[in-house]
């Protein structure tokens, strides 16, 4: 039960700070894009799982599907156990028993798809909660966002992009700018996917709490990184 809300509080107390501006940024080790291909580049996830922490983000997410991510459980269960910070898991989760296993690594959160939840998704995140975890419901259109506010979560992602798709599509923040009015402001709102420099970044931070970052923090060097969290 120690993990519930750590990540959600998180980015409540740095929005605080964010008077200092400091933005509330996720960054994932993101092992493998369908995309772009191998992004980890012969890197440790766990060396840079450091350098994300000393560029001061908010949370760190990892994908743990194996078929188009490339993602190992057991690199996740390390991430969870090396830092202080909340961990998010990403996959298509679609049984209890991987919410249970998500619980046990230690994790802080689990992401949650009505896409492929349905209605089932109120079910999955009051379980998650149960076991301890926070939750990040992930919607990409109205229909979406109407599941999801028929549920406790105490985040929503706003996935820029189509996640059927596979990432073949690019992603826009203007979906975010399109869809966030829609969010009742006692969710925390996160702009996810496809922000890939400053200006995506500022766009999206307008209309949300806090982005998720995968790529782009991948490919960037510490300066740009810390350029991202300021
Ligand atoms: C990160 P990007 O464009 O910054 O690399 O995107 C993240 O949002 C994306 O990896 C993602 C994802 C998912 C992966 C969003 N939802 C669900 C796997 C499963």
């Amino acid at each position: 039960m120690i993990n519930f809300k750590r990540q959600a509080n998180a980015i409540k107390n740095c929005n605080k700070t964010n008077k200092t501006n400091k933005n509330a940024v996720i960054a994932e080790i993101k092992v493998h894009s369908p995309k772009y291909g191998d992004l980890l580049k012969q890197r440790n996830e766990l060396d840079i799982l450091k350098i994300y922490e000393e560029a001061g983000v908010v949370g760190i997410s990892y994908i743990t599907d194996k078929q188009y991510f490339n993602g190992d459980f057991d690199v996740f269960k390390e991430i969870c156990k090396n830092t202080e910070l909340p961990v998010l898991r990403k996959d298509f989760i679609t049984k209890k028993a991987e919410i249970e296993k998500t619980a046990e690594a230690e994790a802080s959160t689990v992401l949650l798809i009505p896409r492929i939840l349905g209605e089932e998704t109120a079910e999955f995140v009051d379980y998650a909660n149960s076991c301890g975890l926070d939750t990040l419901v992930e919607v990409h259109n109205e229909q979406e966002i109407e599941i999801a506010k028929n549920t406790k979560t105490s985040m929503i992602g706003i996935n820029n992009r189509d996640i059927c798709k596979l990432e073949l599509d690019d992603g826009t923040v203007s979906l975010t700018e399109k869809l966030a009015n829609l969010i009742p402001k006692d969710r925390i709102l996160v702009s996810e996917s496809g922000i890939s420099n400053l200006n995506d970044l500022n766009i999206a931070l307008m209309y949300t709490d806090a982005v998720l970052v995968g790529t782009s923090f991948m490919k960037a060097d510490f300066e740009i990184q810390k350029e991202f969290v300021k």
